[in-house]
């Protein structure tokens, strides 16, 4: 049956609306970051009511009302630290921030009391579950196909899981992080050594090529679908530095001969407050021109950048519009709130239309899945929507076949095109 376009026009709000937010809702998302790891991952695999709460963003909001020194609470176990986050953030507080309000998700994802006095019931349900079957579960439940891990060829745990042959899990794809061996060199060099793997710290010719073969063994290893990178607020390209030097003759040129992306997250500043360990970690504005000429200087190479300053993120949509090999990606870290998805992602469909990644969780607890993909949507389809409807009142309706094709090229297309290894 041939059904006239006219007919499938959406091209009253409310309908539009409501299509755009099923469609939102219902599209498989792959998850181009997170900090996840399969069950075979044993300790470096984290899950549960415990892991949810000792998440670093909740300890830092915890410190800022449980006034406990932080030796004390460092000394504390697990399951003590988890119980004074329940009680200060969520019994004597009430839960508004972001990340509080992820845990209130995940709750009432399980059918648990999200006003509970103690975590009594929510130990008891986590403890019930079959870790292999609640992963899948998991992921059902926030419509994720597959997440993107982040890989440390240097982190020893790791390298005895890769070295003692693990068998790939098709909801975990694998990228290699270079943060240990270009953002620390004399430390990343140390270890190298220990590894077996001759490096001089003057990179002489011998250890370039020995650092080149050493990534190009470990990305056959993991299988990785791209090279990642956190980056300073003050990065500066070119720089009179040794992560210059290992950039542009190690890592951008195995990306380019390997046609892998390289991912670049620009704007952190690690430990701020060392006292708060991970969660210690600030930001700053960073400059978006250094990304700009190292997408000039390498038209091969595909990046997929994210920055962390709200005042990035304008330049960094413009430099997007300027080079093709360039994919904004994510509402990154201190970015992921409703307030600022909702900001950045209006401003890049107004410049980019649909050639962006929107988001990616940086998920390091499982059912972390849940809320971010849930509250990510939300924010998805309100924008999508406005831009629809935008549409709609300059003349021009849509149908449900271009509303969902926009949001598969958004929530995976995109992606998956990028690290297509042709
Ligand atoms: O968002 C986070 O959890 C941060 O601590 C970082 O992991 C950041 O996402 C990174 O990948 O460096
Ligand atoms: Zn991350």
């Amino acid at each position: 049956m041939v059904t006239s376009i006219e007919s499938q026009l959406l091209a009253r709000t409310t309908e539009l609306r409501a299509q755009v937010e099923s469609i939102v809702n219902s599209t498989p998302v792959v998850d181009v970051h997170t900090h996840l790891f399969p069950p075979q991952f044993a300790e470096l695999s984290l899950w549960g009511i415990d892991e949810l709460l000792t998440y670093h963003y909740l300890i830092a909001e915890t410190f800022r009302s449980a006034r406990i020194p932080y030796d004390q609470f460092w000394q504390m176990s697990k399951t003590d630290q988890a119980d004074l986050v329940w009680k200060t953030l969520f019994v004597d507080n009430t839960p508004t921030s972001e990340a509080a309000q992820g845990i209130i998700s995940v709750l009432d994802a399980f059918g648990l009391d999200t006003r509970a006095g103690d975590l009594r019931d929510a130990r008891a349900f986590f403890n019930s579950q079959r870790l292999a079957e609640h992963v899948d579960r998991v992921f059902d439940i926030a419509r994720v196909t597959s997440v993107v891990m982040t890989n440390d060829p240097l982190d020893e745990k790791e390298r005895q899981i890769w070295q003692s042959g693990f068998t790939p899990d098709p909801h975990f794809q694998s990228s290699l992080r270079l943060d240990r061996l270009l953002n620390d060199w004399s430390r990343g060099a140390a270890a190298l050594s220990r590894y077996g793997v001759s490096v001089h710290p003057d990179l002489d010719a011998a250890t370039i090529s020995n650092l080149r073969l050493f990534l190009e063994q470990w990305i056959q290893r993991v299988n990785a679908v791209y090279l990642a990178l956190s980056l300073p607020a003050d990065f500066k390209f070119p720089s009179d530095d040794v992560r210059d030097r290992l950039l542009r003759e190690v890592v951008l040129p195995v990306a380019k001969e390997q046609g892998l992306p390289l991912t670049l997250m620009v704007g952190v500043r690690r430990r701020v407050n060392p006292q708060l360990r991970e969660a210690g970690d600030g930001m700053g504005r960073a400059d978006v021109t250094a990304i700009e000429r190292m997408c000039a200087q390498y038209p091969e190479v595909k990046f997929l950048v994210t920055f962390l300053a709200r005042e990035n993120q304008h330049e960094l949509c413009v430099a997007a519009r300027k080079f093709s090999n360039l994919t904004p990606f994510g509402c990154w870290w201190f970015l992921n709130n409703p307030s600022m998805v909702s900001e950045i992602t209006r401003e890049r469909f107004e410049l980019l239309g649909q050639s962006f990644i929107p988001q990616h969780s940086d998920a390091r607890v499982l059912e972390q899945l849940i809320y971010k993909w849930k509250h990510a949507r939300r924010q998805i389809a309100d924008v999508l929507g406005d831009s629809y409807e935008q549409l709609l009142r300059n003349g021009r309706a849509v149908t449900r076949e271009e509303i969902s094709r926009d949001v598969n090229r958004l929530l995976a297309g995109n992606f998956n095109e990028l690290v297509r290894q042709d």
